[in-house]
């Protein structure tokens, strides 16, 4: 979206702790006796969700994390291959960790996900601060595959681990004064390095009216490819909203607020001309700069080597599902 700089900081993921040596410690602290706090402070964070004494359920990152299958949103019933896992996870958009595509891969070692808590407030009956392993529950997980469309005009496909974001809200119990959901990322300069430098506005926002949030489709992933979702995606939980375009996915969420009014959020902020509230992926109206008629599928070369274009589809392939969430509106006025 703006313009490329080099990598934030002179470490690799190569010079971190090897996940051996970590996984390692992590088996002596327990042999120990420490992996038993967690689960003794687990009621308390819980409190008001049931279950609260349920043992954490999220593996560290990089192990293997599996879903219930959605037969709906499948690779076969979306009839294309799933973008493979080392594009997914090496271009990237994720500004916190770096403006260039492949510096969130490259920063991602600043990022600790684990623990992790998310703060609910606003219009909502069960207000708080949740770890994350209370507020997402195991067996609320489904694997769903999703196209995945960037406004800078290019696609993905990517399978997912998530749980439908309908399921969340419901248990957190929004009041009637609810009209729209608010997330904000992180805000912390050591484990986000980008933030030392004012791209955006600290932290990323992004909002959701509540019909569009208790759609279906509206995911909290904390997984991709069949594994924990890895840092630079937006580790541990980012929101996937696969008619919107993707900046509307906001990643590593510690904020979720109910809010009466249509809440800020950070691209519409940046340059409202350009991105608007809703941006829901429209291929007949055109983004100032460029055409959204097309999209170039990462991963996809032709015999020259060249990008593979295809045509974008409306709502991005999900006019069926969320078309009526916009009817009467003016999707020109409202992009
Ligand atoms: N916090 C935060 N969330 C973010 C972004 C970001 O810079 N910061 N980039 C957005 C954009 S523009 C895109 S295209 C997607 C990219 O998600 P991916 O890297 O997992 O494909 O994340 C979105 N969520
Ligand atoms: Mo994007």
């Amino acid at each position: 979206m703006i313009i490329r700089h080099r990598p934030l900081h002179p470490i690799r993921s190569s010079e971190i702790t090897p996940k051996s040596v970590f996984d390692n410690r992590r088996a002596i602290l327990r042999a120990m006796g420490f992996g038993g706090m967690a689960m003794a402070m687990a009621p308390l964070l819980g409190a008001g969700l049931g279950n609260p004494a349920q043992a954490a359920w999220r593996p560290e990152t990089g192990k293997a994390l599996s879903g219930t299958v959605n037969p709906k949103y499948t690779a076969k019933a979306l009839g294309v291959e799933p973008t493979a896992y080392d594009l997914v996870t090496t271009y990237n958009n994720f500004y916190e960790l770096g403006t260039g595509k492949g510096d969130p891969h490259e920063n991602a070692g600043f990022l600790k996900p684990t623990p992790w808590s998310i703060k609910v407030e606003g219009a909502v009956e069960k207000p708080g601060t949740y770890d994350i392993d209370d507020l997402i529950k195991a067996e609320d997980i489904e694997d769903r595959v999703y196209r995945f469309r960037c406004v800078e005009a290019w696609s993905m496909v990517i399978p997912w681990l998530g749980v439908p974001l309908s399921k969340v809200i419901s248990r957190l119990k929004p009041t009637s004064k609810a009209k729209y959901v608010y997330f904000e990322t992180l805000f912390d300069p050591n484990q986000m390095p980008g933030q030392n430098r004012q791209v955006l506005e600290w932290p990323y926002k992004e909002g959701l009216r509540m019909d569009e949030a208790m759609n279906p489709l509206s995911l909290l992933a904390v997984g991709l490819h069949g594994e924990v979702l890895p840092n630079q995606n937006g580790a541990p939980l980012r929101l996937v909203v696969p008619w919107k375009y993707g900046f509307k996915s906001i990643k590593s969420i510690v904020l979720i607020r109910f809010t009466e009014k249509q809440p800020p959020t950070s691209w519409n902020e940046a340059n409202g001309r350009e991105y608007g509230f809703y941006s829901n992926v429209n291929p007949n109206v055109s983004h100032p700069r460029w055409s959204q008629a097309a999209e170039k599928v990462i991963g996809q070369n032709n015999l020259f080597g060249l990008p593979i274009k295809q045509p974008t589809l409306m709502f991005n392939g999900y006019e069926e599902e969320v078309a009526d969430l916009y009817a009467g509106m003016n999707l020109r006025t409202f992009y």
